[in-house]
């Protein structure tokens, strides 16, 4: 079987360390052990921060298959030291608010040093993951350049508003004022990456994975061709839902979901990706057991749904949730 997944970090890592667990221990339905998963992995939090570019869904995937993650963070290196961050900040150099790790940062000039040679990010991923051997082919969603910017309220700014890039309204503002509004800048000049499309369209199983619908979901979908190659597929698509009991397990995808106007529940993620026979992404969707008086709206919109334990408390656990996404498109 060819499995594709669409992922964000630190949610979507989670879920693959699962799905793989599951792969090979045989315990999914009609998988068998070779079966081969493909991860197109969300860009568009990816930041240049001083002179060097992060990745930090790509990496965080990445760490988290190959076994370098810090299990703490959830990001970044295990054993990491932060002394360049330090010294930088002894510069009084900003951004020094942005967690820059040691370890973190051989990645980046790896990184930096072939885009630098005119190789593309596709490319360096390729060339990292040969060091980490994730046990999954990783596509970013795109070689262009794709940035979540916030608009937030900011009373010093003549119209009252400033503009930060995601990562800023995440890890300095930790998501605490209103995303006014949010702009993915460079997406509809962006095209998928190269294997990306194709990945969608000859997959036996598209999965959405407990990830950021908004900045990490909603980015992979919205780059021109993405969509198109999901809603044309052969292949089933499910997704998990990252909303359980009215609000995000972590991170900050309700402040998204409010920025953009959806209703914070399982059932308003749900039907925001919509039916894929209504001209959306979803033929099947779970949600936790604590939303199971939403499975009738998911059902009523021609999106086959079910009610299952829907936290990724260890691999086991995880493992189950991408069965029975599998049994409900099955
Ligand atoms: P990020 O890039 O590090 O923010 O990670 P992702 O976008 O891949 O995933 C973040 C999302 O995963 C958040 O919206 C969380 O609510 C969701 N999430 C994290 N852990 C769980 C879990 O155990 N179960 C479910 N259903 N969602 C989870
Ligand atoms: N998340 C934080 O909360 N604080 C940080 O300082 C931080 C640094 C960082 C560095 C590299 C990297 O790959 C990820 C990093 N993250 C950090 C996580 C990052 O903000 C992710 O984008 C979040 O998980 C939200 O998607
Ligand atoms: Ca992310």
């Amino acid at each position: 079987a060819r499995i594709t997944v669409l992922s964000g970090g630190t949610g979507g890592a989670k879920f693959l360390q699962g799905l793989l667990h599951g792969i090979t221990s045989g315990t999914l339905p009609g998988v068998s052990r070779d079966a081969s998963v493909t991860v197109i992995a969300n860009t568009a939090d990816d930041i240049w921060v001083h002179g060097l570019k992060v990745c930090p869904d790509l990496d965080t995937v990445m760490y988290t298959l190959g076994g370098g993650i810090d299990n703490d963070r959830g990001w970044g290196r295990r054993e990491e030291t932060w002394s360049v961050k330090a010294e930088l900040a002894e510069y009084g150099v900003e951004p020094t608010w942005f967690g820059l790790g040691d370890r973190d940062v051989a990645t980046h000039l790896v990184r930096l040093q072939m885009l630098q040679a005119g190789h593309t990010l596709s490319q360096v991923t390729q060339a990292l993951c040969r060091r980490w051997q994730p046990g999954v082919r990783l596509l970013p969603m795109t070689d262009d350049r794709v940035e979540t910017h916030v608009e937030i309220a900011d009373p010093e700014s003549l119209n009252g508003h400033r503009v930060v890039h995601f990562q800023e309204y995440w890890i300095k503002l930790g998501a605490s004022v209103p995303a006014e509004r949010l702009v993915f800048e460079g997406i509809e000049d962006s095209a998928p990456a190269p294997g990306v499309v194709d990945a969608i369209m000859n997959a036996d199983l598209v999965i959405l994975p407990p990830s950021n619908p908004v900045v990490s979901v909603g980015t992979i979908v919205g780059v021109p061709g993405v969509r198109e190659a999901i809603v044309g597929t052969n292949a089933s698509v499910v997704g998990l839902s990252p909303i359980v009991g009215g609000t995000h397990v972590r991170g900050m995808a309700e402040q998204m979901l409010t920025s953009i106007g959806v209703e914070v529940s399982a059932a308003g993620v749900g039907l925001h990706f919509g039916s894929r026979a209504q001209g959306g992404v979803l033929d099947g969707w779970l949600v936790d057991l604590a939303d199971a008086d939403q499975v009738p709206r998911l059902i009523d919109a021609g999106i086959t749904c079910r009610a299952v334990p829907l936290m990724m408390t260890d691999h086991a656990a995880t493992a189950a949730m991408a069965a029975a996404a599998m049994s409900i498109v099955a």
